[in-house]
């Protein structure tokens, strides 16, 4: 069996857990398309959090309680950066995770596009699945803000110093009209006997993978049956912001608004199933099989369970 996950931020490195260990039970390879819409170059360096989260958690490397960067991270560089009194300093990069990035980008500025250096980081992190970034061009998830005026600012200065609070119109994905699906990525999806959405934020971590021109219509068109997880339990996400950036795009922060924003494959949409929580069972989408299960990511045994029922609700 060949899964294909669409996947980004911390929930979703969280849910990869759960699927490569469903995909040992059961003999599967694993393909993730990873989101690039939140990288962002700074101090010199091309930083790319949703892939990082994805080796770090998949590698056992990532800090269990931030969730972004490395276990027993030190800030001696973030430390001297603001001594020098370097912007940005919202911005807070460990030393560790330096390192993935001085390497990162060493071989970007060499030539490498970046699904290779994707691999190359790979060789030290045995994620035990295929890691893809949606495209190795440009594309960045930027906020149309009213701050004094209306501008638009990078996704992580909306999200980290800003903590979403701006009043914000709307998300635009830079770049995304001329990027391309990375090598591998359209033929995963053809080649998928699944294609699930992790519970990752829909409006600016799945959104920005389905803006490459080709990659949302790979899932529409391909033979794969398409099932959507929840990344909102009981009115509320999981974890991070989605409420916000739901509240963004006029969409209700519910089980049954988020598998309305994806909508039914029958009906123009991306789902043939949606996977809820049990706190949200009844929630209906219109031409989408829904199923509610235990939906807590609470260890890697209880994710493989989402994932299996997931496959089966194919
Ligand atoms: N999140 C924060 O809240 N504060 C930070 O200073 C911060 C730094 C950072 C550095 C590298 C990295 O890979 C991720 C980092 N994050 C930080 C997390 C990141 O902003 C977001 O959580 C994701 O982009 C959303 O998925």
């Amino acid at each position: 069996m060949r899964i294909v996950v669409l996947t980004g931020g911390i929930g979703g490195a969280r849910f990869l857990l759960g699927v490569r260990a469903y995909a040992r039970e059961v003999g599967a390879e694993v393909t993730a398309v990873v989101n690039v819409g939140d990288d962002l170059r700074l101090h010199g360096l091309r930083i790319c959090p949703d892939l990082d989260s994805v080796l770090y958690t998949l590698g056992g490397g990532a800090d269990p309680e931030r969730g972004w960067g490395r276990a027993g991270e030190t800030w001696t560089i973030k430390t001297e950066l603001a001594a020098y009194g370097v912007e940005p300093s919202w911005f807070g990069l460990g030393d560790k995770d330096i390192a993935t990035h001085l390497v990162r980008t060493t071989m970007l500025d060499a030539g490498y596009p970046l699904h290779q250096v994707v691999d190359a980081l790979a060789t030290r992190w045995q994620p035990g699945v295929r890691l893809l970034p949606a495209t190795d061009d440009r594309l960045e998830t930027h906020a149309v803000v009213s701050d004094g005026g209306q501008r638009a600012i990078h996704f992580q200065e909306w999200w980290v110093r800003h903590r979403a609070q701006l009043p914000t119109h709307r998300f635009v994905f830079v770049g995304a009209e001329a990027a391309k699906p990375a090598p591998g990525v359209t033929e995963a999806i053809a080649g998928a006997d699944v294609v699930l959405l992790a519970p990752s934020n829909p409006v600016v971590s799945i959104a920005p993978i389905l803006a490459v021109p080709g990659i949302r219509e790979a899932v529409t068109d391909g033979p794969a049956p398409v099932v959507g997880v929840s990344p909102i339990i009981g009115g509320a996400p999981v974890r991070g912001m989605a409420d916000r950036c739901l509240a963004v795009v006029g969409v209700e922060c519910s089980a049954a608004g988020v598998g309305g924003l994806y909508g039914g494959r029958a009906s123009g949409g991306l789902l043939d199933g949606w996977l809820v929580a049990e706190e949200d069972a009844g929630a209906m989408v219109p031409d989408v099989t829904v199923r509610a299960v235990p939906l807590r990511m609470t260890d890697e045994a209880t994710t493989a369970a989402m994932v299996r029922a997931a496959v089966e609700l194919t």
